[in-house]
């Protein structure tokens, strides 16, 4: 968590709402392994991190809602019983996606205010969209005593994002953000929506993040159009989600398929293998066999998957130069965003250093790189 950005939250609604608010911080996620994993009822392996938002809420006594996005400097006043998207793109779809389906679910919401500011950028492929949206449900479960768990919430949070949003997600980023545990990461079975934590320590190697700094377009198309196509070929094995098929299987319908999309079926039998393997692996800290599986995950992604880019290929192919990267991946829905890297302690800075100015010569762009700690889910701060 960061005092700075939840002070700097509180003092902007202090001086603008003349209330104290309540306070909460939800963080963002980094995901060992296990991508595009979850919504075909499989196994990921994310972690909550220090980054993510911080929100200041509080109930409104002037008839009226509010919302604004303090890194943008962006307001909106709006009738909490009126509550249709707006245009894709825009950040008030997660907040009004959030009180519509809190709504539908029966429950009643009154006015409020609220105000967010984060320090993942949008895009990076850490979940910044998962962390405002249980920060919402969080804040107006506690402020209108609803009684929903967290699983209850998570599952609001995904549907927001589902309906207003656009983008068909699965749970995982929902569920690390929101049950995140310090110095952790979670094995979720997204199945049964439970997880088992394992304590991280990697000893003299460590986690590092690059961020491409991009996002391409159309993601959120081509992310609903492989969830189709796993669905899809689902039912043609007549299963009720990928998770249940093994590499055989795919024998049956390779003649009903295109090619691209056979490959997408078994990119996710296979990363969900991985993603059970490198939970073993890292019970036994063999680190060797972790950093073998990351760089597989990357390379079904971009060559079976495709939801790769040419930045995240580059940074890719640079950490493989390096004997002291055990491991490196794209990370999250793809198309942009960050690699995560399992690299030696003693190496990371100047790996760190190299990478970027490789990445620099060759797009004429910066990268970023983040220094992450695993960290605690959802939670009001005080
Ligand atoms: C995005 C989605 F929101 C997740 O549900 C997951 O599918 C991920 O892409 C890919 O693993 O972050």
């Amino acid at each position: 968590m960061n005092k700075t950005l939840v002070n700097d939250v509180n003092q902007n609604f202090i001086d603008t709402h003349k209330t104290n608010p309540l306070l909460i911080f939800s963080p963002g996620r980094i995901n060992i392994i296990g991508e595009h994993t979850d919504y075909n009822d499989g196994f990921v392996f994310p972690a909550a991190v220090d980054k993510g938002i911080a929100a200041a809420i509080q109930k409104s006594a002037n008839g009226k809602s509010s919302a604004h996005a303090l890194d943008f400097d962006s307001k909106t006043e709006f009738d909490i019983n009126n509550l249709a998207p707006l245009e894709e793109g825009r950040w008030e779809n997660y907040v009004f996606g959030v009180v519509a389906e809190i709504q539908k679910k029966g429950l009643k919401v009154d006015n409020f205010n609220m105000m967010f500011k984060g320090n993942i950028p949008a895009g990076a492929g850490m979940s910044s969209s998962a962390a405002l949206e249980n920060s919402v449900v969080f804040g107006l479960n506690e402020l209108f005593n609803l009684g929903l768990s967290k699983h209850d919430m998570i599952l609001i949070s995904q549907l927001a994002e589902h309906n207003y949003v656009g983008v068909k997600c699965g749970i995982m980023d929902q569920y690390a953000s929101m049950f995140g545990i310090k110095d952790n990461a979670l094995l979720l079975d997204c199945r049964t929506v439970e997880s088992k934590p394992y304590k991280i320590d990697f000893k003299d190697h460590q986690l590092l993040l690059i961020n491409t700094n991009v996002k391409h377009s159309l993601s959120d198309s081509a992310y609903n159009d492989r969830r189709s196509a796993c669905e899809s070929i689902s039912e043609m094995l007549d299963i009720t989600a990928l998770r249940d098929a093994v590499e055989s299987d795919l024998d049956k319908i390779k003649d009903k398929v295109t090619p691209e999309n056979f490959q997408k079926a078994l990119f996710v039998i296979q990363e969900n293998e991985r993603a059970v393997k490198a939970s073993k692996a890292i019970e036994t800290n063999d680190l060797q066999t972790l950093g073998e599986l990351i760089y597989g995950s990357h390379d079904g992604l971009s060559n079976q998957y495709k939801v790769s880019c040419d930045e995240l290929d580059f940074l890719v192919k640079h950490a493989k130069t390096n004997p002291q990267v055990l491991g490196a991946r794209m990370m999250g829905g793809g198309f942009g965003g960050c690699t995560i890297n399992l690299v030696a302690k003693d190496e990371a800075k100047n790996f760190a250093e190299t990478a970027s100015k490789a990445y620099k010569n060759e797009f004429n762009k910066d990268c970023s790189v983040y220094f992450v700690e695993l960290s605690e889910g959802t939670h009001i701060v005080k």
